[in-house]
């Protein structure tokens, strides 16, 4: 059907689930042949590839490689889900992807970071084998999202290669899990749960939406600390709300992130269909410059990371998040920003359950306002449309406190000659005020935050309920020269705080880039040493702010980038911990900072 659910794929009394990742057939198709010579049936001569994976990582004449590659999986069905609706879902293809299932066409996705789905019921063969196959491509083009510089005019900070206007490597492939799953003919479309506060009772209020404008009863289950609780609900055209009241909730929090069981059960007589999911009872809210969890002040100590480990590339790994997590609990952290896309779900639910509070971002890095019209409603539309998606598959995650529209959008790119165009602040003003709208209409219960760069237009920042920034006084502006680079940050806090009276700010990024190993004293740049007096100097110097409610070191850890020469090894430096999450002297100095240790 053309609307899938998008739920993720939980197995229960009535759900059956596969993991089809593995190892699959591969082909990479830089002439375009595949599809005239029919490869959508079968692709042939191939050679292996893990699922889920970047292609970048494994193969070395694919290194740079973004053109189009093919994929094939073959698999049978157990008999007994015979009669049972089968869906395909992806949870995530960079960038564009094209699927079909035993040569027929079942469609198209475009958009790196977020999952698609396919009700596949009708074109699964039962009594022989499946062709799954799928056409899949990474051009880097202008009316992407991100985008990449026109070449011609265009560069980060220097050429580099692969050319983008962003500070990662352009991973492609199929990056998160295939599921193949079923459910029964009626089932659980959506489920939108909100939590409120009332006094110490927990109040959760369950949105359902069934398949099909089915009509029938509803109950939702909630169990933890030890109780059941019970609501009903009727499906009335495939809608219906039900409201539980928790006495003596217990509170998610950073401090004791308890997530409750939540049980959705249609039902006519018989079960028809249930699918659960885990919660959390929290409250977030923005007033004035603070922002409040459950009514108390929090302050942001955490990292922007990245989705990036050697082999895997991009692919989901999830030991490197529950490692990743694991330190953050180590450092006393509590918090991290999905710079610069959506994360996994994997990474999400897992959040949830360390009790992280997480800035979710947009796949909208370092969009520049230098290009026309035509290039900007195609941007546009794809945001639109990845927003809407995001909010559906992120809206029940207690760990997520904020959206984050974009990150870095510039008037034009940093070391352009050309002049910056007239009228590009209004044209990015028109441009983010929708995308601001979209999240606040369909999830009116979080903040929502642009994260700008030191110098980028107040204009866009005032229109985030919350203000982000990136600052890098003492790397790429001030080199070398740490006390005048604290002149510079207060500066800059105070300049923030005129402009943006009354709302909380947190800078979500600084840092130096330091090769681990290399030390200096005093402190040069490229050290740890210095990488380590920077980062004390940002947090030191902008604890003295009341208004400033959050500080992320810029990285968690070092991530591969595009070849340039200013990227030793291909790679960001900026990590508190090595690529394979080794610590250098910041870690120990954060650790000391935030846990008191
Ligand atoms: C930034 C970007 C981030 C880069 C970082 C850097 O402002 O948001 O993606 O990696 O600077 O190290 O240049």
């Amino acid at each position: 059907s053309a609307n899938p659910t998008l739920l993720y794929p939980h197995s229960s009394s009535t759900r059956a689930t596969r993991d089809l990742s593995g190892v699959w057939k591969f082909r990479a198709d830089p002439d375009g042949v595949g599809e005239k010579q029919g490869w959508m049936k079968g692709i042939g001569e191939h050679r292996a590839i893990p699922v889920p994976c970047s292609w970048n990582e494994i193969f070395d004449d694919l290194r740079n490689y973004t053109g189009g590659a093919w994929y094939q999986c073959d698999f049978e069905v157990d008999s007994c889900w015979k009669g049972r609706r089968l869906h395909l879902r992806f949870g995530s293809v960079a960038y564009r992807a094209k699927v079909w299932l035993n040569g027929e066409l079942l469609g198209e996705h475009v958009g790196a970071h977020l999952p698609f789905a396919f009700d596949v019921t009708s074109h699964v063969r039962h009594d022989a084998e499946n062709v799954l196959v799928l056409f899949v491509e990474n051009e880097l083009r202008l009316d992407r999202v991100p985008a990449v510089p026109d070449t011609t005019r265009v560069s980060l900070h220097t050429h580099h290669f692969p050319q983008t206007t962003y500070d990662f490597f352009p991973y492609a492939g199929i990056h998160r899990p295939v599921w193949l799953f079923t459910t029964p003919d009626v089932h659980v479309h959506d489920v939108t749960v909100k939590t409120d506060i009332d006094g110490k009772a927990g109040v959760v209020s369950v949105a359902i939406r069934a398949s099909q404008g089915w009509s029938g009863n509803a109950s939702v289950r909630l169990s933890g600390q030890g109780r059941n609780m019970e609501a009903k609900a009727r499906i009335a055209d495939g809608e219906g709300i039900a409201t539980l009241r928790v006495p003596d909730a217990r509170l998610w929090s950073t401090d004791d992130p308890h997530l409750y069981k939540l049980t959705v059960v249609l039902q006519d007589g018989d079960v028809r269909d249930e699918y659960s999911i885990r919660i959390g009872i929290r409250e977030v809210r923005v007033d004035g410059e603070k922002l409040l969890v459950n009514g108390k002040p929090v302050y942001l100590r955490g990292f922007g990371k990245h989705e990036d480990f050697a082999l895997n590339g991009r692919g989901l790994n999830v030991p490197s998040i529950i490692r990743d997590f694991e330190l953050l609990r180590w450092l006393g952290a509590n918090s991290f920003r999905t710079s610069h896309y959506p994360y996994s779900e994997e990474a999400m639910m897992l959040a949830d359950e360390y009790g992280l509070l997480v800035i979710d971002e947009t796949s909208a890095v370092s969009l520049v306002f230098m290009d026309g019209p035509v290039i900007q409603e195609a941007r546009q539309r794809q945001l639109q449309q990845d927003i809407a998606t995001l909010v559906a598959r992120d809206k029940n995650h207690p760990c997520v406190i904020m959206w984050s529209v974009a990150n870095e959008p510039l008037l034009k790119p940093f070391h352009t000659v050309d002049p910056t165009p007239q009228g590009a602040v209004a044209v990015g003003t028109k441009f983010f005020a929708p995308l601001f709208d979209l999240f606040r209409k369909l999830d009116p219960t979080r903040p929502v935050t642009l994260v700008s760069v030191q110098g980028g237009p107040s204009e866009w920042m005032a229109l985030g309920d919350v203000i982000c920034t990136n600052s890098y006084s003492g790397w790429y502006g001030i080199s070398g020269r740490l006390d005048d680079a604290a002149k510079a940050v207060e500066q800059e806090a105070l300049g923030l705080r005129q402009r943006h009276p009354g709302k909380p700010i947190i800078f979500s990024e600084f840092g130096a880039d330091a090769m681990a190993g290399m030390h200096s004293q005093p402190a040069d740049m490229w050290t740890e040493e210095y990488q380590a007096e920077m980062v004390a100097m940002y947090i030191e110097t902008l604890a003295r702010h009341p208004f400033v409610i959050g500080t992320h070191p810029w990285a968690f850890a070092d991530f591969r980038t595009s070849q340039s020469i200013m990227r030793i090894g291909a790679m960001n430096l900026k990590g508190a911990f090595t690529r394979d999450r080794k610590p250098k002297l910041v870690a120990h100095r954060l650790r000391q900072m935030w846990k008191g240790k």
